[in-house]
């Protein structure tokens, strides 16, 4: 029976957001339009399927078209960027970082050093909210006056505290990352500790951006990777962990002790579908049309930049080099929250984010994070950008001087008021027409 018939209701909201999806432009950078082919896979009868363990090594009978499935994933990935191993089965990106401090370190006792949440960093780099800061001990390295990575304090820090592992990578870092740099770092805390010191590139957000030859290769110069596949690189949800040789010289049991971290240790069976559907989209990936996708990306987030900061916006670092626009709000006397809902009513879908030293508490920050993969997978480029841009700046104009108050009591009583009052802003809703009017022209294949 199909959806429409089992479940009307669920059938509806379904077709609810994809109209949503198609009236607005998706601006949050850790999210992408997946190719139909991708969906398809996702939706397949793989679901149907169990298959603990491993090809040829399977806890289940009738796997051997599973077998296949997997091992192409597995290939492709490691032809795309050229490691020796990979696994294709972390349900997605925490997980697949858990069970790497699951494979290499100690709880309650070692230690990892990543980019502070208050900096760009994610949950699970060793956030005190998260398992990562839970259950391990751990040390945040902070950006500069500049917004910028500061590899001579990294160095310092790493040296005083010497990680098990050190985490590069970010959720809202609009610079190159230097691997390099944090290669050396590694490797000279390891001789220190007389033990080896793992570097993790959690590549998430830049993935395809990787692929594409747009941002450096981590490949040469760290231990472990981990990226999740439903952002730059435009897969379904899911994620991957990769075994470098560099790794493997470090540790030669390094691939299996991620493989007995995945599974038993964390998880139990794969999920196939997505697994297939990961293998999708590596295939897409290798194609040369990805290539100028990955450079689009780029192109579209510098140009809108580039034209944020002609309207005054104080972008954090100044600018982009890759997908990803990090900006303070506070020159232009407007809340993050604020900004962020009145963009959604204009049909411009972004997300509230903390700035660096951000005064104000994660569901009131004080910026916006806004992203290009999305728009640029519809096929938008530079002189859209700047349209876009100029509705930006029009909607954070109409909501000036809406600040969020300091006391706890005070900001929920301003929230639902502007939350009614914002909703209703005849100026936002002329630009959420004008918005529907120009996506239109922009079909999501
Ligand atoms: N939630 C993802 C992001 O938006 O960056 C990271 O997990």
């Amino acid at each position: 029976m199909s959806l429409k018939t089992i479940d009307p209701k669920i059938f509806e909201l379904i077709k609810q957001e994809e109209v949503r999806q198609k009236e607005v432009l998706e601006m949050i950078p850790s999210e992408n339009y997946t190719s139909v082919a991708v969906m398809e896979a996702l939706g397949s009868v793989l679901t149907n399927k169990y298959s603990e363990g491993y090809p040829r090594k399977r806890y289940y009978q009738g796997n051997k078209i599973i077998d296949s499935v997997e091992s192409l994933a597995q290939e492709r990935a490691q032809k795309l960027f050229g490691v020796p191993y990979v696994n294709v089965q972390p349900y997605s990106g925490s997980p697949a970082n858990a069970e790497i401090y699951m494979a290499l370190l100690e709880p309650l006792k070692d230690k990892i050093m990543g980019l502070s949440i208050a900096f760009g960093g994610h949950l699970t780099h060793g956030s005190a909210v998260s398992f990562s800061g839970k259950y391990f001990k751990t040390v945040a390295y902070e950006l500069n006056e500049q917004g910028l990575l500061d590899y001579d304090q990294i160095l310092e820090t790493a040296r005083a505290e010497k990680p098990k592992i050190i985490v590069c990578g970010a959720t809202a870092y609009p610079r190159i990352i230097d691997f390099k740099k944090f290669g050396e770092i590694a490797d000279e805390v390891g001789v220190l500790a007389g033990s080896p010191t793992y570097l993790l590139a959690d590549i998430s957000h830049i993935a395809g951006l990787i692929v594409a030859g747009v941002h450096p290769s981590p490949v040469p110069f760290v231990d472990i990777i981990m990226t999740t596949t439903h952002k730059t690189l435009r897969g379904p949800r899911g994620a991957m962990i990769m075994v470098t040789e560099k790794g493997l010289a470090k540790d030669p049991e390094l691939s299996d002790k991620i493989d007995k971290a995945v599974f038993p240790g964390f998880q139990g069976g794969p999920h196939d579908n997505q697994t297939a559907a990961i293998a999708v989209a590596l295939e897409e990936a290798s194609l040369p049309e990805f290539k100028k996708y990955g450079q689009q990306i780029v192109k579209n987030a510098k140009t809108l930049a580039d034209e944020l900061v002609k309207f005054g916006f104080d972008l954090i670092s100044g600018g982009t080099d890759n997908h990803l626009i990090l900006i303070d709000l506070t020159n232009k006397k407007v809340n993050g929250a604020v900004g962020a809902l009145a963009l959604e009513v204009a049909g411009i879908v972004i997300n509230k984010n903390a700035v660096p030293k951000d005064s104000m508490p994660p569901f009131y920050p004080s910026g916006i994070r806004l992203g290009t993969p999305a728009i640029t997978t519809r096929g938008m480029k530079e002189k859209e950008m700047v349209k876009i841009a100029a509705w930006i700046n029009a909607v954070i104009t109409q909501v000036h001087g809406e600040q969020v108050p300091e006391t706890k009591e005070a900001r929920s009583a301003f929230w639902k008021i502007f939350r009614a009052k914002v909703r209703e802003n005849e100026s936002l809703l002329k630009i959420a027409g004008e918005v529907k009017e120009f996506c239109s022209k922009y079909p999501i294949s």
